[in-house]
Formats: C-alpha cells, structure tokens, sequence
C-alpha cells in the first residue's frame, strides 16, 4: 500500500528519494516548478538532461513519459522529469496526464525509491483545471500498482492545497 500525503510548500524543499519535475519535452528547463528544481539542483542537473537530450531524446521527451536525472543538491537522490501535456478545453488529454504519474511510479521503481514527491503537473503554465488536475493524480496514484510507500504531492498554495485534499478525504 502507498501512503499518500499532502504538503503545502515548495517541493524543492522535500526530504524525499525522487523529486518528480514538470518539465518540458526539452528538458533543458522552464519556469515554474521546472525553473524551481533547476535553480536549487544546480547545474548537475541540467548536465544530466542534455546528456539524456543527446543520447535518448533527440526530438525531445514525449508528453506523458518520464526519465531520471541526478538530483544535484537537492536533498534527494533524483529528480524525475515528466512531461505534461497542455489543457486543451477541446481534446481529452487527461490520459497523457495520468500517464505523468504512472510512468513516475515506474521510473521511480526502476530507481528503487521508496518517497516520492509530486507537483501538481500541468497545474500551473500548462493551464490544466486545478479540481481536474487533482482528480486525475489522486485517482492515478491510488490505481496503480507501485513499491514506492509515500507519494506526497506538494502544493504550492492553498488553493491547489484544497484541490487535493477535497480528492483525497
Ligand atoms: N513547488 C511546488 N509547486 C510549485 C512550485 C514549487 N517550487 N512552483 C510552482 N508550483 P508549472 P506545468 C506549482 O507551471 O503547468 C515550465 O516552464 C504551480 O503553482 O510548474 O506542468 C516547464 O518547463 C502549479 O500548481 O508546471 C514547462 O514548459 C504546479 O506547480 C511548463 O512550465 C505546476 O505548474 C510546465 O507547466
């Protein structure tokens, strides 16, 4: 069973194995909690993406997939970047999201990490609805089968704090 918890705050400032980053297909950074992690990590990180550009990911990495870099100085041991996709109000793209989460998991199983921290993934800049964004990673997490023991999703204010907790309890 996979302990879920909430906290309201910065995931830059998690205690936790694996990070998880929402990224761009790019990998190369953004802003939000992308430009977050890539500030604190440090440069070790940005290395570890165009390493992972160069070898893997030439075109980019695809929407709803996921791959593990060092965590650089974060105090955890990866940082997992999962590309979300962008809130289309005409197209459900809410597979492509759960799929975030799922191919987090996995990642994070291949890693051995036992304490995950996810952002609300394309929550902010990528527009998705905060109460839908929610729903999918609440029932995501609880639907899939993973060896990691504590999810803790990390919000960054209270509204989106609400969002989870309203799906969660
Ligand atoms: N800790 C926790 N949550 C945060 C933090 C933080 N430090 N900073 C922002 N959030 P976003 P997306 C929240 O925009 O929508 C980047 O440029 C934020 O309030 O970071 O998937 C990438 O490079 C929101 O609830 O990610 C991509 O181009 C949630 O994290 C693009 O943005 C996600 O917001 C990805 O957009």
């Amino acid at each position: 069973m996979t302990t879920i918890t909430l906290v309201q705050g910065d995931i830059t400032d998690q205690s936790v194995d694996a990070i998880v980053n929402a990224a761009n297909s790019s990998l190369l950074g953004g802003g939000g909690v992308d430009g977050a992690i890539h500030r604190r990590g440090g440069p070790a990180v940005l290395q570890d993406c165009r390493r992972l550009r160069a070898s893997h990911y030439g075109k980019g990495l695809p929407t709803g997939q996921a791959v593990a870099t060092t965590a650089g100085e974060l105090d955890a041991s990866w940082v997992i970047h999962t590309v979300g996709p962008v809130y289309s109000a005409t197209e459900d793209r809410s597979a492509l999201l759960a799929s975030c989460y799922r191919e987090s998991l996995r990642v994070a199983d291949e890693l051995g990490a036992r304490t995950v921290a996810f952002p609300a993934v394309s929550a902010g800049i990528y527009g998705w609805p905060l109460d839908d964004a929610a729903r999918i990673a609440v029932e995501t997490v609880r639907s899939t089968r993973t060896a990691v023991e504590e999810v803790a999703f990390v919000l960054f204010d209270e509204r989106a704090y609400d969002a989870f907790a309203a799906r969660l309890h």
